[in-house]
């Protein structure tokens, strides 16, 4: 009796537990034989014999009922060992955000202006006709409206086309001097291999009295700007036209991929126009009511700068969530 409770006792599965139950109490089992003896044995016998054997089956009953409840939770704290998850696990194959070589960009370009002093002003996407065109020397029926393809809303209201309109409410809302670029979205109804209806721009302004502000302040700060951004570059400005500055420059970088030998990508040129700019034209100072004073300005597309730093090939790829372009910039 006490080798089986012993043998109970060190069991070390239910599985064991349940023959070692099967062994001693089944019907084959070694006390059940004993109490079939019962029959063979004499009447005054029986009683102690009986007693006895009631006692044992007592005992092994309790010893196995215990040693189960022991066993069940043994396996079932293993079982839950086994499925653990640990929460608070970092998995780092799990894919991180990024910014957007876009937004990424236009962060630089607005960082470097604000270490010049530049204030970065921003304003509405909606715009009325006076902030988006008239107050920029573009009046109604003037020809060069028709350069901006523009998103007209039932209230004539339109997206603005350029963030200029920004810097007509700061003219309005400040006096000069005045040292800004206006970051943002603009929108044209163009959408083609080189244009998007959405794009960003970053423009900047500059107005103070006639004698602190020169085409050649201007060309000072678009050179340096430049050569920060796409490095060891050579630049040059050629005469253009915006309604808004007289005189105007377009500016051009040599190609940051051939060096200025001559490639698909600056058509064989040796050169890739980066910006516009110029001397404000008198017309809009006269709109915001501005006397005596001289200012610059100059606008740059965010995408096409972003395009040339990170040799993106394909304007429309900056817009299409692509995974595999935008992981290249963790
Ligand atoms: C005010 C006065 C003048 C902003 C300017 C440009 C030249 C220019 C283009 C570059 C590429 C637009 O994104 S783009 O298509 N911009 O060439 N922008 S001067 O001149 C201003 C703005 C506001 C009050």
């Amino acid at each position: 009796m006490k080798e089986w409770i012993e043998k109970i006792t060190n069991a070390n599965s239910l599985e064991e537990l349940e023959s070692l139950r099967v062994e001693i109490l089944g019907k084959k089992g070694v006390l059940t034989a004993e109490f079939a003896k019962l029959k063979t044995i004499p009447n005054e016998e029986k009683k102690a014999f009986a007693q006895n054997l009631n006692e044992q089956k007592i005992a092994i009953t309790e010893a196995i009922d215990n040693k189960k409840v022991v066993l069940e939770e043994d396996a079932l704290n293993k079982k839950l060992e086994a499925e653990k998850i640990d929460v608070t696990r970092f998995n780092n194959e799990v894919s991180s955000a990024a910014v957007h070589p876009v937004i990424d960009t236009m962060d630089r370009i607005i960082t470097y202006f604000q270490n010049l002093n530049f204030a970065v002003e921003e304003g509405p996407l909606v715009e009325d006709d006076f902030h988006n065109f008239e107050a920029l020397n573009l009046p109604k029926y003037h020809p060069a409206r028709d350069m901006q393809d523009t998103f007209y809303n039932k209230d004539f209201t339109v997206l603005r086309t350029h963030t200029s309109p920004v810097q007509i409410r700061t003219m309005l809302n400040q006096k000069p001097p005045i040292r800004m670029i206006a970051p943002g979205t603009v929108f044209r109804r163009d959408f083609d291999l080189t244009h998007t209806p959405m794009f960003h721009q970053v423009e900047g302004l500059v107005v103070d009295s006639e004698d602190k502000v020169s085409f050649a302040n201007l060309k000072h700060v678009l050179v340096e700007f430049l050569q920060h951004m796409f490095g060891d570059v050579e630049v040059r400005f050629r005469p253009s036209f915006f309604p808004f500055t007289e005189p105007s420059a377009e500016v051009d970088i040599s190609c940051v991929f051939c060096k200025g030998e001559g490639c698909r990508v600056c058509s064989h040129t040796g050169w890739l126009e980066v910006l516009g700019c110029g001397v404000v034209d008198p017309n809009v100072f006269k709109a915001v009511g501005y006397e005596n004073v001289s200012g610059y300005a100059f606008g740059l597309g965010v995408e096409r700068f972003a395009m040339l730093i990170h040799n993106i090939g394909d304007l429309r790829s900056l817009f299409e969530s692509d995974l595999k372009l935008l992981g290249q910039f963790k």
